[in-house]
């Protein structure tokens, strides 16, 4: 594995290069184009003008997350065609860079859920929240203005102001879009890029619907082992693998991360390592990485990704905010950093183990 951590670029991180690099477990970021839209090009002078940056500063780009999927493709509409040939030529120019893995999603409108950005634990730190109760209770068009107060001045991936402004059309887009036909379209995808992901090795690591049910209605496919493991074999390509993504697979109490880790070796090309509390199963919140302040166990998690060969970038996921941090919620500085140290020190004891072991 490689610890990383996921950057979003200097126009728009409050974290830096320099911060990154001298997180000293951290040698790679994951960064993208952060002003490009779903379904537009991503031309390749503006890759390596990215990548010199990067690599200007210590660190390399060890992966994008995310070329975001345009809605076009999601619902399978008439335009679907013109932006899957734009995200295959982003994918070559990608590849032309020396870029390998390609984090993405396919969750309709909304690209993650969570009914708080700043719940206050009784620590002080702050941290990322969901509850079921206030998603019911809540109109979906309202949704972006009860939490962008708590964004920090920050954009949010995949709360795109400019998308929220016409979340109605958007709702509408999606009315007859059921899980079944969402799969279809998501597998004509994945079948129109592989043959570019064949010849610049590129991995492609979809995202775990997050939370891993539907919400408001709207239709969720990347949310249990048995999706997964059909995702995989419809399209039966070893670039076609997934992000693991311990804190949206983990939403559902009844995924058990470590199976779900063991059951598809060498089809996991990214991972997102963070641990969720729960305070009912459908009430949680996000807390530090360490196994004993939430509800997974980390080591059996970090475990189960190096009994199975894993070689992709692993990133520490959101992290609390802490120590006055004020930054994009979930992607301050130091509460990531402490768990890239925290996951590397894992992994450090487990690779000793196992030496010692034979
Ligand atoms: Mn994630």
């Amino acid at each position: 594995m490689e610890m990383t951590m996921r950057w979003y670029g200097s126009k728009f991180d409050t974290v830096t290069l320099k911060q990154i690099r001298q997180t000293a477990y951290v040698t790679g970021v994951i960064t993208m184009l952060y002003d490009k839209q779903p379904g537009e090009l991503w031309p390749q002078e503006e890759i390596h003008a990215l990548k010199e940056e990067v690599e200007a500063a210590g660190l390399h780009i060890s992966g994008i997350e995310s070329v975001n999927v345009s809605d076009a493709i999601k619902t399978g509409s008439a335009d679907r065609d013109r932006d899957i040939d734009n995200y295959i030529k982003s994918l070559e120019n990608l590849g032309r860079e020396g870029i390998h893995m390609v984090c993405y999603n396919f969750m309709p409108v909304f690209d993650w859920t969570r009914t708080e950005l700043a719940r206050r634990r009784p620590d002080g730190s702050t941290v990322l929240a969901y509850t079921q109760e206030a998603v019911d209770a809540i109109d979906p068009e309202k949704m972006f203005d009860s939490i962008k107060g708590d964004m920090n001045g920050s954009v949010m991936p995949g709360w795109e102001p400019e998308r929220m402004a016409h979340i109605k059309e958007l709702f509408g887009l999606y009315q007859d879009i059921d899980a079944e036909q969402l799969f279809r379209n998501l597998v004509y995808f994945l079948k129109a890029i592989m043959p570019v992901c064949d010849q610049y090795n590129i991995n492609m690591a979809i995202h775990p619907d997050d939370p891993a049910w539907s919400v408001f209605g709207l239709p969720r496919i990347i949310t249990c082992r048995e999706n997964i493991e059909r995702m995989l074999k419809e399209v039966d390509n070893p670039h076609n693998g997934i992000t693991l993504c311990t804190g949206s697979l983990g939403t559902n109490l009844k995924n058990d991360l470590p199976g779900i880790i063991r059951s598809i070796p060498g089809r996991i090309h990214f991972a997102h390592v963070r641990n969720l509390k729960f305070n009912s199963p459908t009430n949680f919140e996000e807390a530090a990485h360490l196994s004993s302040d939430g509800t997974f166990d980390m080591y059996e998690i970090v475990r189960a990704l190096y009994e199975t060969g894993f070689t992709g970038p692993i990133r520490p996921d959101h992290g609390r905010m802490i120590w006055d941090e004020v930054a994009m919620p979930g992607y301050g500085l130091y509460d990531r950093a402490l768990g890239a140290a925290y996951i590397c020190g894992l992994w450090e004891a487990i690779d000793k183990a196992h030496k010692s072991a034979c």
